[in-house]
């Protein structure tokens, strides 16, 4: 007879053992009801002289998937999940954990607290707080190294890195592999330990195994680089060296309260809330979630150039054929080059098999003509930023198309309902944006159109999330989001080398903040010649100064291509390392004598302002116009995509935390020192700040 104890804990006694079933849909987060109701599991475990053992498993999708992010930030209805896992800790009797799904963070330290663990093959177990900025609070770090060394434990700690069933076992997480019904396994695994006398084995009796001090400082100095400017990863390691040295009881103490004092740090709030915004940004407006989306079997790419090829390769990684199509064969033997190019650089560095990229390969088809299309539900174009040319692949494409295959355009800046005006059909029709290098950046904006029908907005986000991407659905604007925003970053980036500051007082400030690497830098990386090209096909929609700013033409017409000559903004040395170069020093004093510009002295402050300030207020353009549908989906675009720091929660968060009346009084000065065309506030961040709110709030 089943006892619902709360409604998310129901206990059957069958036989002697005691089977507690969580349900608490979607993950079984640890919630007050789940947390009560083990609690009272054990009461009942303990108190009934028929039950031996106790089976803890989870109905639903996974087993316990950690601690209620909800609940964060609020006070804690007791009791507290330390205390749950006290009780199973110190319970008189036998109790096995039945994990599938995805073991995390609470959820596992509640299995680390019984006495016994099995595991369904496919499941996953991990301690992902770090990746929310904190730490395992419930015994994750006491335990865990206790039950398979501290080498073992580190990556799972410190990066959040989750494993699979055959690594637990191999390792000790888990004692056994469940073949067949994960619940029968589990009982008959509860009957056998009855049967050997129900023998305890606590957790916290163990020794921590004796390991390498040297992996501690190891792990610290790659932490430091992976996890630039966190704190939790490093607080990880100097826990469990504490955790190997203290007493445990003391130790689990020291580790709770550690975790305890995250929660409230910045920090954890800005990677919680980037947590948050990646799942709501799959949400789209008008589109009910329970839309259904198109069955994507084949794709066709048109464009074998670079980005063509980058995207071919995403649909090939996700298991689906290409048709890949160009208008010469010489682009498409290139292109067949290339791909093999990069999958044998997979081969060599161990990610890919031989036979997986003669597979890959054999699933693309190069082809001149648009014959070939029958099964293709999806095509994507990707050639050249000229609406005629495009409009006239499109074109072609849905007459080679069924009438209910998707079309979408890879444009960066041109208009989207132009380019929807070419189709009979535009219900079908979107853009998806992905950003170079397509096979490796996780961002991928797909683009809404007037006319999309929402199966189709549907489809292009289960499909970003099928290609392992972060899509992002936005709206119609030029650039869109991301490459909208850091146009505005990069043009004040250059106004600050005609007032006066240096490429390396830029790029320092910038990476300083958390960037990986400044826009000078990177200005080298990507080539002069492709920067003054870019240029050229925004100058017409340019401001006067933005067109007199053409420190780049002139680098470029002085050869200085960047990293590829050896020289741009900065000298290379043979190491490939840039340093300050005084001939750059001479052409900007030239520049700024030519514009009529007096040099001032620039602080690092008004850098980081003027270039991040700019981003905000240009964020807030895009809510204004609907180019973006929330903050957080800015802030996802950027965490995903341009490097914005992780652990500073994207610039719409970041914002909010400095306080938008505070972003619009530097607002208000930049007007005054650059321009108002330049950093006039949007309207929404005048209207937050007369109502005294923030983007969030
Ligand atoms: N709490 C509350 N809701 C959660 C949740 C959580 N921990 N995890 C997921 N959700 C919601 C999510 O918001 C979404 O809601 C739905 O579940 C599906 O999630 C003391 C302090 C489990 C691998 O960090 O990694 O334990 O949008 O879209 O892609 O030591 O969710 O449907 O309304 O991500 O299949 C540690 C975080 C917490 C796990 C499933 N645990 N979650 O991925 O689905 S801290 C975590 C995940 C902690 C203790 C510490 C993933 C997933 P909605 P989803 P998915």
């Amino acid at each position: 007879m089943t006892d619902t104890v709360t409604d998310a804990v129901a206990l059957d006694l069958l036989g002697d053992i005691l089977v507690a079933t969580v349900d608490n849909p979607p993950v079984n987060a640890l919630s007050h009801a789940v947390r009560a109701g083990l609690v009272a599991a054990v009461d009942r475990l303990e108190n009934d002289g028929d039950a031996r053992a106790m089976v803890i498993l989870c109905a639903g999708r996974t087993f316990m998937a950690g601690a209620d992010i909800r609940e964060f930030g609020k006070p804690m209805q007791d009791p507290q999940l330390g205390n749950v896992i006290d009780r199973l800790d110190a319970c008189g009797k036998p109790i096995v954990a039945a994990m599938h799904g995805t073991a995390l963070g609470g959820g596992l330290e509640v299995a680390l607290a019984c006495s016994y663990r099995m595991a369904d093959p496919a499941a996953r177990f991990g301690l992902p707080e770090v990746t929310l900025g904190l730490l395992p609070g419930s015994g994750g770090i006491v335990r865990t190294p206790r039950l398979i060394g501290v080498e073992a434990a580190l990556p799972m700690i410190t990066e959040g890195r989750p494993v699979s069933a055959d690594h637990a076992q191999k390792t000790g997480l888990i004692d056994e592999i469940a073949t067949g019904d994960l619940r029968e396994a589990a009982l008959a695994f509860a009957a056998r330990i009855v049967a050997d006398g129900a023998k305890l084995r606590r957790t916290s009796d163990l020794p921590v195994p004796e390991y390498d001090r040297a992996l501690l400082d190891q792990a610290r100095t790659t932490l430091a680089r992976k996890y630039k400017g966190q704190n939790a990863p490093q607080q990880a390691v100097d826990l469990i060296e504490m955790a190997s040295d203290t007493a445990f009881r003391e130790a689990a103490h020291k580790e709770f309260a550690a975790c305890k004092a995250l929660v409230a740090s910045p920090q954890s709030k800005a990677l919680r809330h980037v947590f948050v915004a990646e799942r709501a940004a799959l949400k789209i407006d008008g589109v009910p979630r329970d839309t259904k989306p198109r069955e994507v079997r084949k794709v066709a790419v048109v464009g074998p150039g670079t980005m063509g090829r980058g995207i071919a390769i995403c649909f090939l990684d996700a298991g689906l054929p290409v048709v890949l199509i160009g208008n010469n064969q010489d682009t498409l033997d290139k292109a067949d080059t290339v791909i093999r190019k990069i999958y044998g650089g997979q081969v060599k560095r161990g990610r890919m098999s031989e036979a997986q990229v003669n597979d890959r390969m054999a699933a693309l088809t190069l082809t001149l003509d648009y014959d070939g299309l029958d099964g293709v539900d999806l095509a994507i174009e990707a050639v050249t930023e000229d609406m005629d040319v495009k409009k006239d692949v499109l074109s072609k494409l849905e007459q080679a198309l069924h009438d209910r295959a998707i079309i979408a355009t890879n444009t960066s800046f041109l208009d989207i309902e132009a380019l929807a005006s070419s189709l009979s059909r535009p219900e079908n029709f979107a853009g998806m944006h992905f950003f170079n290098p397509a096979n490796v950046m996780k961002l991928l904006e797909n683009v809404r159109a007037k006319a999309t029908a929402p199966d189709v907005l549907a489809t292009m986000t289960a499909i970003g999330r099928k290609l392992g991407k972060t899509p992002v659905m936005v709206g119609r604007s030029e650039g869109f989001v991301a490459n909208r925003m850091l146009s505005k970053r990069s043009r004040e980036a250059q106004f600050l080398l005609e007032d006066g500051a240096t490429p390396q007082q830029v790029d320092r400030v910038l990476t300083g903040f958390g960037f990986p690497i400044g826009p000078f830098a990177l200005a080298d990386l990507a080539g002069m010649d492709i920067m003054a090209a870019a240029r050229q096909t925004r100058i017409a929609g340019m401001t006067q100064r933005e067109r007199d700013c053409d420190i780049v033409d002139q680098l470029a017409a002085a050869g200085r291509l960047g990293r590829k000559t050896g020289s741009g903004y900065y000298l290379y040395d043979e190491e490939g390392k840039g340093h300050p170069d005084p001939a750059v020093e001479e052409l900007l004093a030239a520049h700024r004598t030519k514009r009529g510009l007096p040099q001032r002295e620039i602080t690092d402050q008004e850098i980081l302002e003027r270039c991040l300030y700019a981003m905000v207020n240009e964020g807030a353009h895009l809510l204004d116009e609907g180019g973006a549908a929330r903050p957080g989906d800015i802030d996802v675009i950027w965490t995903s995509g341009f490097g914005w720091p992780r652990h500073l929660g994207g610039p719409m968060f970041w914002a909010d935390q400095i306080g938008l009346a505070k972003i619009k009084d530097a607002l208000d000065t930049y007007c005054a020192l650059v321009g108002d065309q330049y950093f006039t506030p949007a309207n929404l961040i005048e209207t937050r700040v007369a109502e005294g709110r923030g983007f969030f709030d």
